[in-house]
């Protein structure tokens, strides 16, 4: 008999445009992981909306980020691809989750406190529930590993500990999830601002390359990248900031170790190094983009896979929230 594969799980969400810091930090790991996992993919539109979200754009991110999801690779054959919200276990569970987290661990995290400053007209508690939605999207699952960029460690740490502490409370119910981050790659830096994540929603587009970024804005934005008062491309992330970040990049997207990397630009000034990093992305971008842009186009492929992807989901998810309910002692006809 086959051996019962791990469960995997993960998200994005569909705000913005995502960034080739999503791609190399979680979307291109899911693509390698497919087939040793079980695996789950979610589009996390009940997150997105922790941030005002314009409806009609919403929808259409949701459906773009499904079809970027499978034109980089992540096959719809194998993986479950859904739409959080199309799954309404994830706000039951959420709520059950809710009254076994403390309000002081919420408001500690990073992200609400980012969020927070950013969004200042609107701190809602959607925001500071984020991480519990986010716990109960990974235990619905029972899941094992949860690969994500760096950012996302204190969410899966919370994850664990709310997972933890709700076996102690009553038996083992719940997996306690581990998080798998890129070797190189957890954290893509700000072109413009390396010591910054590069991110969907940053205040200047220079500084973050975006999936849908044509060939000539991508190597512009790279001609731009900060690197420093050296000639040097060497990987150095404490005093080379800048070219590490694009050596990260580089590795990532054209497979090359760190090493052959710099054994390839050794003795070559930083603007030729710049325009290779640049030109080695939109060559992997150009057929990605080509693809969505063909998914796109066949509405109810897309439609039926995520019909698919929510039949699954629901039947998984429920089993674990049928056991939650009954051991809280929610009465049972
Ligand atoms: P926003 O900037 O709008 O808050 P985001 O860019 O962080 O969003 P998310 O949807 O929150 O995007 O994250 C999706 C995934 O991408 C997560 O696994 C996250 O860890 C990863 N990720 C985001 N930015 C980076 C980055 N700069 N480097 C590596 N991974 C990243
Ligand atoms: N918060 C995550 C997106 C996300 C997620 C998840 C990731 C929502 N639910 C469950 C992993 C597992 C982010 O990347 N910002």
């Amino acid at each position: 008999m086959e051996e019962q594969k791990k469960t995997l799980y993960s998200a994005v969400q569909p705000t913005n445009g995502l960034t080739i810091g999503n791609y190399i930090g979680a979307i291109k790991n899911w693509v390698q992981l497919q087939s040793e996992y079980d695996c789950f993919y979610a589009i996390a539109d009940m997150h997105a909306i922790t941030v005002r979200q314009v409806p009609a754009q919403l929808r259409q991110k949701t459906l773009s980020l499904l079809a970027l999801y499978i034109a980089c690779g992540v096959d719809p054959e194998k993986c479950t691809l859904y739409v959080q919200s199309h799954n309404p276990c994830h706000a039951q569970l959420a709520w059950v989750l809710n009254t076994f987290t403390y309000v002081g661990e919420m408001e500690r995290m990073t992200q609400f406190k980012d969020k927070s400053a950013k969004h200042a007209d609107n701190i809602n508690m959607g925001l500071m529930d984020y991480p519990v939605l986010m716990a109960a999207d990974i235990l619905l699952y029972q899941t094992d590993v949860v690969p994500v960029g760096i950012d996302q460690r204190q969410h899966l740490e919370i994850t664990r500990d709310i997972a933890i502490r709700f076996n102690n409370a009553y038996s083992p119910t719940f997996t306690v999830p581990e998080g798998i981050y890129p070797k190189v790659g957890a954290k893509i830096g700000d072109l413009l601002d390396p010591s910054k994540k590069m991110s969907k929603s940053a205040e200047n587009a220079n500084g973050s390359i975006f999936m849908d970024d044509d060939r000539d804005t991508i190597i512009r934005k790279f001609k731009r990248a900060v690197t420093d008062s050296n000639t040097e491309v060497k990987y150095d992330p404490e005093n080379k900031a800048g070219v590490s970040n694009l050596l990260s990049i580089y590795t990532a997207f054209t497979g090359k170790s760190i090493e052959e990397a710099e054994r390839e630009f050794a003795g070559c000034g930083y603007g030729d190094f710049k325009l290779a990093v640049g030109e080695a992305v939109a060559d992997k971008l150009a057929p990605v983009q080509a693809e969505q842009a063909r998914l796109l186009a066949d509405k109810a492929y897309l439609d039926g896979v995520l019909k698919r992807g929510a039949e699954r989901a629901y039947y998984v998810a429920n089993k674990t929230l049928n056991k939650v309910h009954k051991k809280i002692g929610f009465y049972q006809i």
